[in-house]
């Protein structure tokens, strides 16, 4: 498995409840090196795309009022099998589920208030990646300890 890269969105509930620096710090440990990285207010438009599939379920307009609420971190990680080692970050959907050591786990309270998002297929990592970026906000991570991991 060589380098993958994958996206992640620190939902609204990082920044207000002063989480970043420990989740970003989190990923740093685990080898995610971050490629791009920008704070945004999302639009209804761009959230009802990145959340397409989830149309007329009942956390649907609950979620985009959520990611709407205020800024994000939106990020693109590059690490080895990145998109299956940010899902276990994560920690599942449910945060009930979520086992303490992973984000979702350890912080999180309310699964429609989730804190993180994190691509779970290559093809989804690619179109969100397209969707939030555009080619000159994505910078190559040029380090020599990339061979430790
Ligand atoms: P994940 O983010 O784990 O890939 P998705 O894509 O199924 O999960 O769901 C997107 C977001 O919608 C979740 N992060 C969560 O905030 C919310 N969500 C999903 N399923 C439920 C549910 N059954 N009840 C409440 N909120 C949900």
């Amino acid at each position: 498995m060589g380098t993958e890269q994958t996206f992640a969105i620190l939902k609204p509930g990082v920044l207000q409840r002063r989480l970043a620096g420990e989740i970003l710090t989190r990923l740093e440990k685990k080898g995610f090196n971050i490629i791009a990285l920008k704070l945004a207010s999302l639009s209804r438009e761009i959230v009802e795309e990145h959340y397409a599939e989830h149309k007329g379920k009942d956390f649907y307009e609950p979620l985009l009022k959520y990611m709407m609420s205020s800024p994000v971190i939106l990020m693109i990680l590059e690490r080895e099998n990145a998109i299956k080692a940010l899902r276990k970050l994560a920690g599942p959907t449910a945060v009930d589920d979520a086992d303490p050591g992973t984000i979702r786990g350890d912080f999180g309270v309310i699964t429609r208030r989730n804190l993180i998002h994190a691509s779970d297929s290559p093809e989804s990592a690619r179109r969100e990646m397209k969707l939030f970026f555009s080619d000159d906000e994505i910078h190559p991570f040029l380090d020599g300890n990339a061979r430790w991991y």
